[in-house]
């Protein structure tokens, strides 16, 4: 019998799917969050030698039980951790050990595609078309290479591991993959995914009302409470606010923040670890710690949420020649024209704001960050331009 104790996300799960396809009923599988694995592998170690190999995938152990396992390993048992984190790297020191984070042509690796070509090399497993192309799906999921390669499928594969227990998620994806050439999903998935693609836009449609937006620690975050579909709000906020640096999800009840940015030059796991959290660099969480409650939750309490750019305008558009019109909460107006080659004004509420801009992206971006401001509707720019024609003409003296 062999064992394999594995992470319980859609890329250790993979390993599991995996491992069934390669020893069938002989290989005991179980699933743990990264707090819970040093406690079961401790179990595993006072249970004495198996037979078998066990198999720690996508996760990685504490140093304690690294010294027992290596013991375990040294008086001849047989154990491999096979990871692709970085923070894991250091076990490569052992024989037991094989971490990788990237291929030789630059490719990411995910615990999936690892655990799947050791199994081919060692000729533990059948290799499969429909089986590379799932483990590919994991991959690209896993290492988020799906969204740069609008891989929808690789998406979907994450989105029916939530909707079906784990059990029945492995079911089914051993019977597609044994007995097909391609890797698909069948009629009933494609139904389900429809209707949570249509559930999930409904979501993040509400959500974008409740956005407040704040400064905290010199970077311009969006604030939200949701308590699931962060990846996609994360997503789907971040571009429709590109001025944001990031977005702030907060899971009260939970006491859990999630931090999400679409931009390169920000890192928000460092966010994250001002308040003892940690993660990736688009992609990081952290405990609801009582300063951060005060940041993300209290201050940000009084706020209004943002308002959003009128989207039916066929005259106040951005980048107009002759100018497109933004408002905010305080009733302020911007105006942003066009003046000469590459130089873009602001005027703020009929004067003109100092220096000006070289391109309408980052004038609009200024208004945004420091004013909160949204494009009008057509009507309130009808409404601005009327008013100015008036005045411009009050200025000009009856004798001409
Ligand atoms: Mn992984």
């Amino acid at each position: 019998m062999h064992y394999l104790y594995s992470h319980n996300d859609l890329d250790g799960v993979g390993c599991g799917i995996v491992a069934k396809l390669a020893f069938g009923d002989k290989v005991e599988i179980r699933y743990n969050s990264v707090s819970g694995l040093n406690f079961q592998v401790a179990r595993f170690l006072e249970r004495g030698k198996a037979d078998g190999t066990l198999f720690i995938t996508d996760l990685s152990v504490n140093g304690e039980i690294e010294k027992r396992l290596n013991e375990y390993f040294q008086d001849g048992g047989k154990v491999e951790l096979i990871d692709h984190h970085k923070t894991a790297l250091h076990f490569n020191e052992y024989e037991w050990g094989m971490v990788k984070v990237e291929y030789e042509d630059g490719r990411l690796a995910c615990a999936t595609s690892l655990f799947y070509e050791y199994l081919l090399e060692r000729k533990l497993i059948e290799p499969s078309s429909a089986l590379g192309e799932f483990v590919e799906l994991v991959r690209q999921y896993d290492i988020w290479e799906w969204e740069k390669n609008e891989n929808i499928q690789a998406k979907r594969l994450n989105d029916l591991f939530f909707m079906v227990s784990i059990d029945e998620f492995e079911e089914r994806m051993i019977q597609r993959i044994k007995n097909n050439g391609h890797f698909f999903f069948d009629d009933f998935e494609e139904k389900i995914l429809d209707m949570e693609d249509d559930k999930i836009e409904r979501y993040i449609r509400r959500k974008r009302r409740e956005m407040v937006q704040t400064f905290i620690e010199g970077r311009c975050a969006g604030i939200v409470h949701a308590e699931s579909y962060h990846s996609e709000l994360g997503n789907e906020l971040g571009k429709d606010n590109p001025h944001l640096d990031y977005i702030a999800i907060l899971n009260v009840g939970g006491k859990r923040i999630s931090f999400r940015t679409i931009h390169d030059d920000i890192d928000v796991s460092e966010i994250a670890s001002h308040f003892g959290g940690g993660g990736h660099a688009k992609a990081a969480g952290c405990s609801l710690t009582e300063p951060a409650y005060q940041w993300y939750v209290a201050e940000p309490f009084r706020m209004e949420p943002m308002g959003f750019d009128a989207f039916r305008n066929v005259y106040n558009v951005k980048q107009a020649k002759h100018g497109c019109l933004y408002g905010n909460r305080e009733e302020e107006t911007f105006f942003i024209y066009p003046s000469g080659e590459n130089n873009w004004v602001i005027e703020r509420n009929g004067s003109v704001i100092e220096p000006s801009f070289s391109s309408f992206a980052e004038a609009e971006r200024y208004i945004k960050r420091n004013h909160s401001a949204w494009l009008l509707r057509d009507d309130a720019f009808i409404a601005f331009l009327m008013e100015n024609v008036m005045r411009t003409k009050e200025q000009i003296p009856d004798s001409i």
